[in-house]
């Protein structure tokens, strides 16, 4: 790795971070290595210093995040397999800024990064008082976010895996549901939304309630680590894994695409603080019979089960 600005992030535990071992991670790339970990000089903290690869400076940028990255043994099975076999690692997200990072920097909570984590705690509270009937998964859940009890809290898994049914599938349970008092909750992915949402115009026209919750990673992002398994299998680069998969630059504006056809559109949320106002409304309008999508920007690579079909068959 070649040598760019060493930096100091402030940790409340080190967390099983270690010097030599732990790597800062920038869309599931490698783009710097932990070099010591050691105690603040009031004991209270712990410093973790940082060597940032030469490619990645122009990132660090004073508003820039990093926060601990850890493995989760659930019930439902192990969930972020690639963390628990290659240790904690410290994850970062780019910030706006045009200030420089400065030499130390304290630590963002896990809690504050808006991951598929943060969008299902922020919906288990804007719906402990209603009945819901969740129609769509995306791949990066986990089976512990949500516990099902009711044959209609969940509609459960299509069986193809066809990306671009998620939100055909929320339609229709919509039209089923109708009048229930159950109201019909997806959680998708962008490349599913994008690849049928169509299908809200049915449901604007018939009017039939729901709530679209996109878990936007700007990709379609399961498929980058499968060109990335590819690529090693086959010698050729692994930084090509992006192309074709990525939905960025610019940056869809999925809210817009629910407004062009009659629903509603909150968003793009981006930061965490946002997340649960645009849930709770998001919940308020389609209890009052709006078709309604939020955007909720998610970073990639961060939170995904990868195994979440075959967890949940575990289950
Ligand atoms: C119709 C179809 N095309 C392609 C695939 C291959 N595929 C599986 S997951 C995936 C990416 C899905 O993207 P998104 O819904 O945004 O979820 P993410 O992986 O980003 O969380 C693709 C292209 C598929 N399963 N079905
Ligand atoms: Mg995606």
């Amino acid at each position: 790795m070649s040598e760019g600005p060493t930096i100091t992030i402030i940790f409340k535990a080190a967390e099983g971070m270690e010097a030599g071992k732990t790597f800062v991670k920038y869309k599931d790339v490698n783009i710097g290595q932990v070099t010591a970990v050691k105690l603040s000089n009031d004991y209270s903290k712990v410093e973790v210093t940082a060597k940032i690869d030469k490619s990645a400076a122009g990132l660090m940028v004073e508003d820039a995040k990093f926060w601990v990255v850890e493995p989760r043994v659930t019930l439902s099975g192990v969930s972020g397999l690639g963390t628990l076999l290659s240790g904690n690692y410290i994850g970062f997200e780019v910030g706006k800024s045009d200030k420089p990072q400065r030499k130390t920097k304290v630590a963002t909570s896990a809690s504050e990064v808006v991951s598929i984590r943060a969008l299902a705690q922020a919906l288990d509270a804007a719906t402990r008082r209603t009945e819901v009937c969740i129609t769509r998964l995306p791949l990066g859940w986990d089976g512990e976010y949500a516990h099902f009890r009711h044959p209609l809290d969940y509609v459960g898994l299509e069986g193809g895996g066809g990306v671009g049914a998620g939100p055909g599938i929320t339609v229709g349970a919509a039209l089923a549901l109708k009048g229930s008092g159950r109201l019909p909750v997806a959680i998708m992915g962008d490349g599913d939304f994008l690849m049928g949402c169509t299908a809200l115009w049915t449901a604007t026209h018939y009017q039939l309630p729901c709530l679209i919750l996109v878990a936007n990673n700007r990709s379609f992002f399961n498929d980058e680590l499968h060109q990335e398994r590819v690529a090693k299998a086959r010698g050729r680069p692994v930084e090509n894994r992006w192309i074709g998969q990525r939905i960025d630059e610019p940056d869809i504006d999925l809210a817009m695409m629910a407004r062009a056809q009659g629903a509603e559109g909150i968003g793009p949320v981006a930061h965490v603080d946002e997340l649960a106002p645009a849930i709770e409304r998001g919940v308020r309008l389609a209890q009052g019979g709006a078709v309604c999508v939020v955007d909720v920007r998610v970073l990639p690579g961060n939170d995904t089960n990868l195994s979440g079909s075959q967890s949940a068959h575990k289950r």
